[in-house]
Protein backbone atom coordinates (compact mmCIF):
# COMPACT_ATOMS: atom_id res chain seq x y z
CA UNK A 1 0.00 0.00 0.00
CA UNK A 2 1.56 2.99 -1.15
CA UNK A 3 1.81 6.16 1.70
CA UNK A 4 0.66 9.45 0.45
CA UNK A 5 2.08 11.71 3.35
CA UNK A 6 0.23 14.46 4.94
CA UNK A 7 2.14 17.92 4.81
CA UNK A 8 2.87 17.60 8.32
CA UNK A 9 4.07 13.54 7.60
CA UNK A 10 8.12 13.32 7.92
CA UNK A 11 10.47 10.98 6.11
CA UNK A 12 13.87 9.70 7.56
CA UNK A 13 16.94 8.85 5.22
CA UNK A 14 19.74 6.04 6.04
CA UNK A 15 23.11 8.21 7.11
CA UNK A 16 25.04 4.80 6.82
CA UNK A 17 24.07 3.99 2.97
CA UNK A 18 24.89 7.72 1.87
CA UNK A 19 28.16 7.41 3.53
CA UNK A 20 29.03 4.15 1.86
CA UNK A 21 28.05 5.60 -1.28
CA UNK A 22 29.62 9.33 -0.63
CA UNK A 23 32.90 7.03 -0.39
CA UNK A 24 32.36 4.11 -3.09
CA UNK A 25 32.12 8.08 -5.40
CA UNK A 26 35.34 9.08 -4.09
CA UNK A 27 37.22 5.85 -4.98
CA UNK A 28 37.05 7.37 -8.42
CA UNK A 29 39.60 9.49 -8.84
CA UNK A 30 41.12 9.03 -5.91
CA UNK A 31 45.04 9.85 -5.50
CA UNK A 32 48.20 10.33 -3.49
CA UNK A 33 47.87 14.05 -2.24
CA UNK A 34 51.54 14.58 -1.50
CA UNK A 35 50.52 17.77 0.22
CA UNK A 36 48.30 16.47 3.15
CA UNK A 37 49.51 12.52 3.08
CA UNK A 38 45.39 12.13 2.61
CA UNK A 39 43.97 10.61 -0.51
CA UNK A 40 42.01 13.44 -2.35
CA UNK A 41 39.54 12.85 -5.41
CA UNK A 42 40.65 14.14 -8.88
CA UNK A 43 37.89 13.50 -11.13
CA UNK A 44 37.68 16.63 -13.25
CA UNK A 45 34.42 16.59 -15.60
CA UNK A 46 35.08 14.66 -18.57
CA UNK A 47 38.09 12.80 -17.80
CA UNK A 48 37.67 8.71 -17.82
CA UNK A 49 37.93 9.03 -13.76
CA UNK A 50 34.68 11.11 -14.53
CA UNK A 51 33.39 8.86 -16.90
CA UNK A 52 33.52 6.54 -14.42
CA UNK A 53 31.70 8.20 -11.56
CA UNK A 54 29.04 8.83 -14.09
CA UNK A 55 28.47 5.11 -15.36
CA UNK A 56 28.26 3.98 -11.11
CA UNK A 57 25.71 7.42 -10.28
CA UNK A 58 23.62 6.24 -13.68
CA UNK A 59 23.90 2.67 -12.35
CA UNK A 60 22.23 3.84 -9.36
CA UNK A 61 19.73 6.17 -10.51
CA UNK A 62 18.54 3.38 -12.20
CA UNK A 63 18.83 0.69 -9.05
CA UNK A 64 16.59 3.40 -7.46
CA UNK A 65 14.02 2.88 -10.29
CA UNK A 66 14.43 6.17 -12.09
CA UNK A 67 13.56 7.09 -15.51
CA UNK A 68 17.23 8.05 -16.47
CA UNK A 69 18.22 10.67 -19.46
CA UNK A 70 21.12 12.70 -20.05
CA UNK A 71 20.89 15.88 -21.83
CA UNK A 72 23.03 17.70 -24.88
CA UNK A 73 25.70 18.64 -22.53
CA UNK A 74 25.98 15.38 -20.67
CA UNK A 75 24.27 16.66 -17.42
CA UNK A 76 22.68 13.58 -15.86
CA UNK A 77 18.86 13.22 -14.73
CA UNK A 78 16.49 10.68 -12.80
CA UNK A 79 13.35 10.84 -12.55
CA UNK A 80 10.31 9.33 -10.18
CA UNK A 81 7.16 9.58 -11.06
CA UNK A 82 4.51 11.72 -8.90
CA UNK A 83 0.86 10.86 -8.72
CA UNK A 84 -0.04 13.91 -10.91
CA UNK A 85 2.55 13.17 -13.33
CA UNK A 86 1.27 16.10 -15.24
CA UNK A 87 2.93 18.84 -12.43
CA UNK A 88 5.94 20.37 -12.63
CA UNK A 89 8.77 18.04 -10.45
CA UNK A 90 10.69 19.36 -7.62
CA UNK A 91 14.70 19.39 -8.98
CA UNK A 92 17.24 18.34 -5.86
CA UNK A 93 20.75 18.57 -7.71
CA UNK A 94 24.23 19.41 -7.67
CA UNK A 95 27.72 18.02 -9.41
CA UNK A 96 29.98 14.89 -9.27
CA UNK A 97 33.17 16.69 -11.12
CA UNK A 98 35.81 17.57 -9.01
CA UNK A 99 38.64 20.10 -8.98
CA UNK A 100 41.93 18.58 -9.40
CA UNK A 101 42.40 18.05 -5.01
CA UNK A 102 39.21 17.46 -4.04
CA UNK A 103 37.59 15.54 -0.74
CA UNK A 104 34.76 13.45 -1.07
CA UNK A 105 31.83 15.58 -0.41
CA UNK A 106 31.57 18.50 -2.80
CA UNK A 107 28.94 18.36 -4.90
CA UNK A 108 28.09 14.71 -4.29
CA UNK A 109 26.96 15.51 -1.21
CA UNK A 110 24.12 16.88 -3.30
CA UNK A 111 23.80 14.28 -6.18
CA UNK A 112 23.99 10.99 -4.00
CA UNK A 113 22.01 12.93 -1.13
CA UNK A 114 19.12 13.57 -3.62
CA UNK A 115 19.35 10.14 -4.59
CA UNK A 116 19.11 8.88 -1.22
CA UNK A 117 15.57 11.30 -0.67
CA UNK A 118 14.40 8.99 -3.67
CA UNK A 119 15.71 5.83 -1.97
CA UNK A 120 14.33 6.71 1.39
CA UNK A 121 10.97 7.52 -0.59
CA UNK A 122 11.14 3.87 -2.04
CA UNK A 123 12.23 2.38 1.15
CA UNK A 124 9.06 3.75 2.88
CA UNK A 125 6.79 3.56 -0.13
CA UNK A 126 5.87 7.11 -0.17
CA UNK A 127 4.11 8.30 -2.98
CA UNK A 128 4.90 12.34 -3.88
CA UNK A 129 2.20 14.63 -5.70
CA UNK A 130 4.89 15.93 -8.06
CA UNK A 131 7.45 13.76 -9.71
CA UNK A 132 10.84 14.30 -8.09
CA UNK A 133 14.08 15.06 -10.14
CA UNK A 134 17.63 14.20 -9.05
CA UNK A 135 20.30 15.49 -11.92
CA UNK A 136 24.39 16.09 -12.05
CA UNK A 137 25.15 19.11 -14.00
CA UNK A 138 28.54 19.00 -15.95
CA UNK A 139 31.28 20.74 -15.28
CA UNK A 140 30.31 22.85 -12.26
CA UNK A 141 33.72 23.58 -11.13
CA UNK A 142 35.11 24.96 -14.30
CA UNK A 143 38.90 23.98 -13.79
CA UNK A 144 39.09 21.67 -16.60
CA UNK A 145 37.10 24.25 -19.69
CA UNK A 146 37.48 27.70 -18.32
CA UNK A 147 34.28 28.13 -16.84
CA UNK A 148 32.03 27.09 -13.73
CA UNK A 149 28.21 25.89 -13.21
CA UNK A 150 28.67 25.09 -16.85
CA UNK A 151 26.09 22.37 -17.64
CA UNK A 152 23.26 24.47 -15.38
CA UNK A 153 24.02 27.52 -16.79
CA UNK A 154 23.67 25.97 -20.06
CA UNK A 155 20.62 23.91 -18.83
CA UNK A 156 19.08 27.86 -17.57
CA UNK A 157 19.61 29.40 -20.66
CA UNK A 158 22.91 32.21 -19.49
CA UNK A 159 25.67 30.51 -21.94
CA UNK A 160 25.38 28.58 -25.30
CA UNK A 161 25.42 24.97 -26.45
CA UNK A 162 27.60 25.72 -29.16
CA UNK A 163 29.70 27.86 -27.20
CA UNK A 164 30.13 24.98 -24.47
CA UNK A 165 30.96 22.57 -26.35
CA UNK A 166 33.57 25.00 -28.45
CA UNK A 167 35.80 25.36 -24.82
CA UNK A 168 38.91 23.40 -24.46
CA UNK A 169 41.12 22.28 -21.80
CA UNK A 170 45.05 23.04 -21.15
CA UNK A 171 45.96 20.36 -23.89
CA UNK A 172 43.50 22.04 -26.67
CA UNK A 173 40.55 19.28 -26.38
CA UNK A 174 37.37 20.82 -27.16
CA UNK A 175 34.44 19.91 -24.54
CA UNK A 176 32.27 18.75 -27.16
CA UNK A 177 34.78 15.77 -28.76
CA UNK A 178 35.80 14.79 -24.70
CA UNK A 179 31.78 14.49 -24.26
CA UNK A 180 31.36 11.79 -27.53
CA UNK A 181 34.66 10.48 -26.11
CA UNK A 182 33.28 9.53 -23.06
CA UNK A 183 29.92 8.56 -24.20
CA UNK A 184 27.93 11.43 -22.17
CA UNK A 185 26.69 13.36 -25.19
CA UNK A 186 22.86 12.56 -24.95
CA UNK A 187 19.60 13.74 -26.64
CA UNK A 188 17.79 14.80 -23.95
CA UNK A 189 17.34 18.60 -25.11
CA UNK A 190 19.82 20.51 -23.33
CA UNK A 191 17.24 23.88 -22.03
CA UNK A 192 15.47 22.58 -18.92
CA UNK A 193 12.40 22.54 -18.45
CA UNK A 194 11.59 24.74 -15.12
CA UNK A 195 10.91 22.54 -12.42
CA UNK A 196 8.45 23.93 -9.90
CA UNK A 197 11.19 24.08 -7.37
CA UNK A 198 15.12 23.41 -7.00
CA UNK A 199 16.64 22.31 -4.06
CA UNK A 200 20.65 21.64 -3.81
CA UNK A 201 22.53 20.36 -0.51
CA UNK A 202 25.77 20.91 -0.52
CA UNK A 203 29.08 21.41 2.07
CA UNK A 204 29.44 24.93 2.99
CA UNK A 205 33.01 24.93 2.82
CA UNK A 206 33.56 27.48 5.09
CA UNK A 207 33.68 28.05 8.30
CA UNK A 208 30.27 29.71 9.91
CA UNK A 209 28.66 26.74 10.84
CA UNK A 210 31.51 25.34 12.44
CA UNK A 211 32.08 28.13 14.52
CA UNK A 212 28.63 29.04 15.42
CA UNK A 213 27.48 25.57 16.49
CA UNK A 214 25.26 24.34 13.41
CA UNK A 215 24.75 21.51 11.78
CA UNK A 216 22.69 23.05 8.85
CA UNK A 217 22.37 26.37 7.32
CA UNK A 218 19.33 27.31 4.91
CA UNK A 219 21.29 29.27 2.35
CA UNK A 220 20.34 32.96 0.87
CA UNK A 221 22.25 33.15 -2.08
CA UNK A 222 25.90 32.96 -3.83
CA UNK A 223 28.14 36.39 -3.92
CA UNK A 224 29.18 37.92 -7.21
CA UNK A 225 31.99 35.68 -9.17
CA UNK A 226 34.48 36.91 -11.49
CA UNK A 227 37.13 34.69 -13.66
CA UNK A 228 39.60 36.28 -15.86
CA UNK A 229 42.59 34.95 -17.23
CA UNK A 230 45.81 37.63 -17.83
CA UNK A 231 48.25 37.11 -20.20
CA UNK A 232 51.48 39.01 -19.68
CA UNK A 233 53.80 39.28 -22.59
CA UNK A 234 57.34 40.29 -22.16
CA UNK A 235 60.86 39.61 -23.65
CA UNK A 236 62.66 36.60 -23.13
CA UNK A 237 66.48 37.49 -22.46
CA UNK A 238 69.65 36.30 -21.25
CA UNK A 239 69.60 36.25 -16.75
CA UNK A 240 73.22 36.75 -16.44
CA UNK A 241 74.22 39.22 -19.44
CA UNK A 242 71.11 41.50 -20.03
CA UNK A 243 70.75 44.59 -17.64
CA UNK A 244 67.96 45.27 -15.62
CA UNK A 245 66.72 48.69 -18.02
CA UNK A 246 67.13 46.63 -20.82
CA UNK A 247 64.56 43.84 -20.00
CA UNK A 248 60.44 43.17 -20.07
CA UNK A 249 59.88 40.59 -17.29
CA UNK A 250 57.05 39.08 -17.62
CA UNK A 251 57.20 37.53 -14.19
CA UNK A 252 58.04 40.40 -12.40
CA UNK A 253 54.55 42.01 -14.06
CA UNK A 254 53.10 38.75 -12.88
CA UNK A 255 53.65 39.34 -9.18
CA UNK A 256 52.46 43.23 -9.07
CA UNK A 257 49.49 41.50 -9.60
CA UNK A 258 49.39 39.31 -7.54
CA UNK A 259 50.67 42.32 -4.75
CA UNK A 260 47.46 44.80 -6.44
CA UNK A 261 45.05 42.31 -6.11
CA UNK A 262 45.53 41.51 -2.41
CA UNK A 263 45.84 45.36 -1.90
CA UNK A 264 42.58 45.75 -3.45
CA UNK A 265 41.37 43.39 -0.77
CA UNK A 266 43.44 45.12 2.05
CA UNK A 267 41.97 48.08 1.21
CA UNK A 268 38.53 47.81 2.10
CA UNK A 269 37.60 49.98 -0.56
CA UNK A 270 35.81 47.21 -2.04
CA UNK A 271 33.66 45.44 0.78
CA UNK A 272 33.99 41.91 1.37
CA UNK A 273 36.13 41.23 -1.88
CA UNK A 274 37.67 38.35 -2.33
CA UNK A 275 40.56 38.07 -4.65
CA UNK A 276 42.60 34.99 -5.47
CA UNK A 277 45.00 34.21 -8.06
CA UNK A 278 45.16 30.65 -8.57
CA UNK A 279 47.25 29.70 -11.46
CA UNK A 280 50.44 31.33 -12.02
CA UNK A 281 52.27 29.72 -15.55
CA UNK A 282 55.63 31.14 -16.52
CA UNK A 283 57.51 30.47 -19.98
CA UNK A 284 59.95 29.47 -20.93
CA UNK A 285 60.67 28.47 -16.95
CA UNK A 286 64.15 28.44 -17.91
CA UNK A 287 66.34 29.13 -14.34
CA UNK A 288 68.87 31.62 -16.80
CA UNK A 289 65.88 32.89 -18.74
CA UNK A 290 63.97 36.04 -18.07
CA UNK A 291 60.06 35.34 -18.80
CA UNK A 292 58.53 36.77 -22.07
CA UNK A 293 55.23 35.20 -21.05
CA UNK A 294 53.05 34.67 -18.00
CA UNK A 295 49.30 33.55 -17.66
CA UNK A 296 47.61 34.04 -14.26
CA UNK A 297 44.02 33.42 -12.88
CA UNK A 298 42.13 36.08 -11.04
CA UNK A 299 39.14 34.95 -8.77
CA UNK A 300 37.44 37.55 -7.51
CA UNK A 301 34.06 37.20 -5.00
CA UNK A 302 31.85 39.89 -3.80
CA UNK A 303 28.40 39.46 -2.13
CA UNK A 304 27.84 42.95 -3.53
CA UNK A 305 27.50 43.54 -7.14
CA UNK A 306 28.52 47.43 -6.99
CA UNK A 307 31.67 46.55 -4.88
CA UNK A 308 32.77 43.87 -7.21
CA UNK A 309 32.32 46.01 -10.56
CA UNK A 310 34.26 49.10 -9.17
CA UNK A 311 37.18 46.26 -7.95
CA UNK A 312 36.93 44.94 -11.75
CA UNK A 313 37.54 48.53 -12.55
CA UNK A 314 40.44 48.41 -10.00
CA UNK A 315 41.98 45.73 -12.15
CA UNK A 316 41.38 47.02 -15.09
CA UNK A 317 42.85 50.36 -14.65
CA UNK A 318 46.37 48.90 -13.13
CA UNK A 319 46.65 46.38 -15.58
CA UNK A 320 46.46 48.98 -18.16
CA UNK A 321 49.29 50.84 -16.40
CA UNK A 322 51.75 47.70 -16.44
CA UNK A 323 53.34 49.17 -19.83
CA UNK A 324 54.53 52.33 -17.58
CA UNK A 325 56.39 50.07 -15.67
CA UNK A 326 57.98 47.79 -18.36
CA UNK A 327 57.98 49.63 -21.92
CA UNK A 328 57.06 46.98 -24.10
CA UNK A 329 55.18 44.94 -22.17
CA UNK A 330 52.04 43.90 -23.06
CA UNK A 331 48.43 43.06 -21.32
CA UNK A 332 45.63 40.49 -22.74
CA UNK A 333 42.66 39.89 -20.39
CA UNK A 334 40.03 37.42 -21.54
CA UNK A 335 36.72 37.04 -19.02
CA UNK A 336 36.73 33.74 -17.92
CA UNK A 337 33.72 33.58 -15.81
CA UNK A 338 31.11 36.32 -14.56
CA UNK A 339 27.96 35.64 -12.27
CA UNK A 340 26.31 38.26 -10.10
CA UNK A 341 25.41 38.33 -6.83
CA UNK A 342 22.26 35.85 -7.24
CA UNK A 343 19.85 36.02 -4.24
CA UNK A 344 17.36 32.55 -3.62
CA UNK A 345 13.57 32.11 -3.82
CA UNK A 346 12.47 33.57 -0.28
CA UNK A 347 9.64 30.73 0.08
CA UNK A 348 11.73 28.18 -0.34
CA UNK A 349 14.84 28.86 2.23
CA UNK A 350 11.06 29.37 4.96
CA UNK A 351 10.13 25.99 3.62
CA UNK A 352 13.49 24.49 5.02
CA UNK A 353 13.69 26.43 8.08
CA UNK A 354 10.28 25.24 8.81
CA UNK A 355 11.36 21.27 8.09
CA UNK A 356 14.31 22.20 9.98
CA UNK A 357 12.58 23.37 13.13
CA UNK A 358 9.76 20.38 12.77
CA UNK A 359 12.88 18.29 12.95
CA UNK A 360 14.41 19.92 15.58
CA UNK A 361 17.50 21.14 13.60
CA UNK A 362 18.54 24.83 14.80
CA UNK A 363 19.89 26.69 11.46
CA UNK A 364 20.86 30.30 10.67
CA UNK A 365 21.13 31.53 7.35
CA UNK A 366 24.10 32.48 5.28
CA UNK A 367 25.20 33.86 1.74
CA UNK A 368 27.32 31.24 -0.23
CA UNK A 369 30.63 32.49 -0.41
CA UNK A 370 31.05 29.24 -3.47
CA UNK A 371 29.62 28.81 -6.71
CA UNK A 372 26.80 26.18 -7.29
CA UNK A 373 24.31 24.81 -9.65
CA UNK A 374 21.69 26.69 -7.78
CA UNK A 375 22.62 30.11 -8.84
CA UNK A 376 21.88 29.19 -12.28
CA UNK A 377 18.51 27.12 -11.88
CA UNK A 378 17.00 29.92 -9.50
CA UNK A 379 17.14 31.95 -13.06
CA UNK A 380 14.08 29.79 -14.28
CA UNK A 381 12.94 28.25 -10.58
CA UNK A 382 12.21 29.59 -7.05
CA UNK A 383 15.69 27.72 -5.09
CA UNK A 384 17.37 27.51 -2.30
CA UNK A 385 19.95 25.25 -0.67
CA UNK A 386 20.46 23.31 2.37
CA UNK A 387 24.30 23.86 3.90
CA UNK A 388 26.01 21.25 5.93
CA UNK A 389 28.72 21.77 8.60
CA UNK A 390 32.29 21.38 7.53
CA UNK A 391 35.13 20.83 10.04
CA UNK A 392 38.73 21.87 9.70
CA UNK A 393 37.44 25.41 9.42
CA UNK A 394 35.41 24.24 6.36
CA UNK A 395 38.24 23.67 4.14
CA UNK A 396 37.09 22.32 1.03
CA UNK A 397 38.37 22.34 -2.93
CA UNK A 398 41.54 19.99 -0.76
CA UNK A 399 41.46 16.41 0.38
CA UNK A 400 41.18 17.60 3.95
CA UNK A 401 37.11 18.69 3.45
CA UNK A 402 35.46 16.77 5.34
CA UNK A 403 31.93 16.41 7.01
CA UNK A 404 30.69 13.69 9.73
CA UNK A 405 28.09 11.19 8.90
CA UNK A 406 25.86 12.75 11.35
CA UNK A 407 25.79 16.36 9.73
CA UNK A 408 25.62 14.97 6.09
CA UNK A 409 22.86 12.82 7.41
CA UNK A 410 21.37 15.75 9.49
CA UNK A 411 21.54 17.94 6.02
CA UNK A 412 20.06 15.19 3.61
CA UNK A 413 17.19 14.44 6.12
CA UNK A 414 16.17 18.11 5.57
CA UNK A 415 16.70 17.94 2.51
CA UNK A 416 14.44 14.90 1.88
CA UNK A 417 12.18 16.10 3.42
CA UNK A 418 12.06 20.24 1.96
CA UNK A 419 11.54 17.82 -0.71
CA UNK A 420 8.94 16.26 0.28
CA UNK A 421 6.94 19.01 1.26
CA UNK A 422 7.26 21.03 -2.04
CA UNK A 423 6.35 18.10 -4.04
CA UNK A 424 3.13 17.63 -2.25
CA UNK A 425 2.15 21.03 -3.12
CA UNK A 426 -0.46 21.25 -5.82
CA UNK A 427 0.45 24.44 -6.81
O1 LIG B 1 34.33 28.11 -7.75
C1 LIG B 1 33.37 27.84 -7.03
O2 LIG B 1 32.95 28.65 -6.23
C2 LIG B 1 32.68 26.50 -7.14
O3 LIG B 1 33.37 25.57 -6.36
N1 LIG B 1 32.59 26.04 -8.49
MN1 LIG C 1 30.35 22.37 -5.46
MN1 LIG D 1 33.71 23.22 -5.81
Amino acid sequence: MTNVLGPEEKIGVDGERLWRSLHELATIGAYDDAETGLVGVNRQSLTDADAQGRRLLVSWLQEAGLQVSVDELGSIFGRREGTDPSLAPVMAASHIDSVGTAGAFDGCVGVLGALEVIRSLNEQDVATRRPIVVAAFTEEEGVRFGTDMLGSAVAAGRLGLDYAYGLTDSAGLRLGDELERIGFKGSRPVRLEPPYAYVECHIEQGPVLLREGYAVGVVTGVQAISWQQVTLHGRAAHAGTTPTELRIDASLAAAQVVVHVREMVDSGRYGQLRATVGRITVSPGLPNVVPDRAELTVDLRNPDDTHMAAAERDLAAFLAELPDRQPGLRVETAQMARTAHVPFDESVQREIEAVAADLGMPTRRLMSGAGHDAQEIAAIAPTAMVFVRGQYDGISHNPREYSTPQDCEAGVTALANTVLRLAQRPD
